[in-house]
């Protein structure tokens, strides 16, 4: 009998150079023993060196990709990253909260289950990534449809419009962003001087949270940890595994993405989401007869 892996379908932007983007998320949800799925919101003309342009696709394209991808697979997580537009925003949030419930037995608040959804405003080179109006909607309407939301510090600021440099102000910006309708929130903070994330997450009890620290490595490899992150989270939850873990291992992944990193181009190369293949070459060849 075939496999049945996890359907993992990420909404995000094109980067041709594949740190960051769907080619990467692909990558992302290899490395965890899925099967990757991918709506592509954006085009973008980029290379290691920074984001040079930025097009929106049509948002008609948006809504008949993730309308044809959802009449034929079992879709076990969704990740979105960029989304550029407005108008794009617009179609994934009118495609999250059509056909509540019917989707999966499974389903999450708009119909699918695990929907984890990275903030992407801007590139780390400081190009705009999503419009204004894309802005409003991701807050008033896809944060709510979400899962578990999953900004950096710099994201987390724009959206709650609290400034957030240290653990206490991330705990004030996820309060904001439960108030916002986020059931679950990791704001990732491998950008401070200690690399904290903090996951915050509404219970009955009221709300919970955990703080995974990790050293922040000094390292060239970093295009891309946001978009790994948030997809490695949505491959944990479709693997069944609770918040917590899945947030812990996402962070183990990322943390071992960029210290295995490749150099790759003249800028700021991207993290290694395949590491794990490298591994098991050397293992393999460890127990070969050449060796
Ligand atoms: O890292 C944010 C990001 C996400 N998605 C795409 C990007 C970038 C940054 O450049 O190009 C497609």
């Amino acid at each position: 009998m075939a496999e049945k892996p996890p359907v993992i379908l990420t909404i995000a932007g094109f980067d041709p150079s594949s740190g960051a983007g769907v080619t990467a998320d692909i990558k992302t949800i290899a490395a965890h023993g899925c099967y990757g799925v991918a709506c592509i919101t954006a085009m973008t003309v980029q290379s290691t060196a920074g984001v040079k342009r930025v097009e929106g696709s049509d948002p008609g394209l948006v809504t008949d990709t993730l309308e044809e991808l959802a009449g034929d697979v079992e879709v076990a997580a969704i990740h979105i990253g960029m989304l550029g537009s407005g108008k794009v925003a617009k179609a994934v949030a009118d495609f999250l909260s059509a056909g509540s419930g019917a989707r999966s037995s499974r389903a999450g608040k708009g119909g699918f289950p695990n929907v984890i959804l990275g903030p992407v405003l801007r590139s780390s080179s400081g190009a705009e990534l999503l419009d204004a109006a894309g802005t409003k909607i991701l807050i008033e309407r896809l944060i709510p449809l979400s899962d578990v939301v999953t900004p950096n510090v710099d994201e987390a600021t724009v959206i709650t419009g609290i400034k957030v440099r240290d653990l206490d102000e991330m705990r004030a910006a996820s309060a904001k962003l439960h108030e916002r309708g986020a059931s679950a929130v990791v704001i990732t903070g491998g950008h401070l001087e200690k690399a904290i994330d903090l996951l915050s997450f509404t219970t009955k009890r009221g709300i919970e949270q955990e703080i995974f620290k990790a050293e922040r490595q000094k390292s060239n490899s970093t295009h891309g940890t946001g978009c790994a992150f948030a997809t490695a989270m949505a491959c944990h939850l479709a693997l069944d595994r609770g918040l917590a873990e899945a947030a812990l291992l996402a962070k183990t992944y990322v943390t071992a993405a960029i210290f295995n990193g490749q150099s790759v181009g003249k800028g700021t190369g991207p993290v290694n989401h395949l590491y794990r293949m490298n591994q098991q070459r050397r293992a393999a060849g460890s127990g070969s007869e050449s060796s």
